[in-house]
């Protein structure tokens, strides 16, 4: 099978791909962690957390899915299966109310991840109070960005937590990162810059297309192209497990694969950060404002 990002067909030679480094095995060494996290940009931690919790969220949210006949009816719900020509990629209004927000927040928001991440950070971690929930249909996935133009208003110290509900083989579609790219000098000074909510006060442009990248935030369409000019290999795992987390900080380029399977593909992003630092005001509070109205800055370009 050919796989795919941004319907680029992706080199599959040792030198163009990888698998991402299990850090389970670190996990009592909170050292070696913040060795790997500087070192690598990510932790992946398969089966960090309860396969069964994640089984319950999943199907809660294929029953929503179900109920508003997004799915194919000749299949039970929790398989995910796309109705014919669906088109569908973000639903973060089902992870962040009830009936599936409480159950969701108990499981990306417990006792589990944030105990690592007050470890991990050696001091109180706090997490945003919106969820980023994708529902991927068959079809392209995310482009290739790096999180800090989504979400920079505040600590450099955030990370993102990439949580599948759903087993997601490469078929599937799930997340692919660029190794090394969080050191790249030429990403940190330019793009990793900007911000996605703001505009050119004095032309009729984005900061970021102003600068030649995407309105959406994204670096580029062709993620291929991109991974060929920077030199850095993809990292993906042949089959993300529910039950998996990988983090990663803000800095790292990534996306995700095309879903060339008939499923949704499922997953949330979570973001946690030292609590003592100043927070983005997008993520925050019982409604979030998130992205666009108030948000947006005007620059001069
Ligand atoms: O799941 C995806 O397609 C993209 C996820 C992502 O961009 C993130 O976790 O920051």
């Amino acid at each position: 099978m050919d796989i795919s990002s941004g319907g680029q067909k992706l080199d599959t030679s040792s030198q163009a791909l990888g698998w991402l480094r299990d850090s389970s095995s670190a996990l009592s060494d909170v050292q070696e962690l913040r060795w790997r996290m500087d070192e690598d940009g990510y932790l992946y931690l398969p089966g960090f957390l309860n396969r069964k919790n994640v089984q319950e969220v999943r199907s809660q949210i294929c029953q929503i899915l179900a109920k508003e006949g997004l799915l194919d009816p000749a299949r039970p719900p929790i398989d995910a299966m796309a109705k014919p020509g669906l088109k569908l990629h973000f639903r973060a209004d089902i992870a962040n109310r009830p009936p599936v927000k409480p159950h969701l927040d108990s499981l990306i928001y417990g006792p589990e991840l944030m105990n690592f991440f007050d470890r991990f950070l050696g001091q109180p971690a706090r997490h945003f109070d919106y969820t980023w929930l994708r529902a991927v249909a068959p079809g392209i996935g995310t482009y290739p960005h790096c999180d800090v133009v989504y979400m920079g208003r505040g600590s450099a110290q955030v990370y993102t937590a990439w949580i599948p509900f759903g087993d997601v083989p490469l078929e599937v579609g799930g997340l692919v990162l660029m190794e090394g790219s969080h050191r790249n000098e030429e990403l940190r000074s330019g793009y990793c810059q900007l911000d996605v909510d703001t505009a050119c006060a004095n032309k009729s442009a984005t900061p970021l297309t102003d600068r030649g990248f995407e309105k959406s935030g994204a670096i580029t369409l062709k993620p291929v192209d991109l991974r060929e000019r920077l030199g850095y290999r993809f990292l993906t795992a042949e089959e993300f497990q529910m039950g998996d987390v990988l983090i990663f900080n803000i800095f790292l380029v990534h996306g995700s694969l095309d879903n060339q399977s008939p499923q949704i593909r499922l997953s949330t992003d979570s973001r946690y950060q030292p609590a003592a630092d100043s927070i983005d005001e997008r993520w925050i509070g019982p409604q979030p404002p998130a992205h666009g109205g108030t948000m947006i800055k005007d620059l001069i370009c």
